[in-house]
């Protein structure tokens, strides 16, 4: 699979609803490496950058309103086919079709506040780190235990 970067950010309900520590910690405990974090309120040419895939759609001056409304947190993470682990461990678009175990099964109901965003390929991933991080704002490191968990 080998080592990839992706882009997540829990939208303003997830951050107004008290949800980041929770949505952190699943991430963590998966064991994936945080590398990048920041609470920001996207200015609006940032978000309509960010959904630019979704321009046309009836939806998109909703999405773009609400992801500008307020902080959101800003997350890239490390590891092991982190980019679609982490669209696992999110869960379907719409929460309820969203498996229970995932972080939209477990915490939400409507399609538009659904709490989180992942990046859903390796190129979008690039994009998004990218558009949403400056390179001095992520960091390369080496978890103290990593060590411990190799063999030799
Ligand atoms: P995802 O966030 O799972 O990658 P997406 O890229 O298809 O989903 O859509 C981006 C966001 O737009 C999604 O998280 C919520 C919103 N959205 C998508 N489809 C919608 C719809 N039919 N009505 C309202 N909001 C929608
Ligand atoms: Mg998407």
């Amino acid at each position: 699979m080998g080592v990839e970067r992706t882009f997540v950010a829990i939208k303003p309900d997830g951050v107004q609803r008290g949800l980041v520590g929770e949505i952190l910690s699943r991430f963590e405990r998966k064991g994936f490496k945080l590398v990048g974090l920041k609470e920001i309120i996207p200015t609006r040419q940032l978000a309509e950058e960010h959904y630019g895939v979704h321009r046309e759609r009836p939806f998109f001056e909703g999405l773009v309103n609400f992801i500008t409304s307020g902080p959101v947190v800003a997350m890239v993470w490390e590891g092991d086919g982190v980019v679609l682990s982490a669209r696992k461990l999110i869960g379907s678009t719409k929460p309820l079709e969203a498996e229970p175990g995932t972080i939209r099964g477990d915490l939400a109901v409507n399609i538009g506040r659904n709490v989180i965003h992942g990046s859903d390929g390796l190129e979008t991933a690039e994009f998004e780190i990218g558009l949403w991080f400056e390179s001095s704002e992520l960091n390369d490191w080496t978890p103290s235990d990593q060590s411990w968990r190799i063999e030799n």
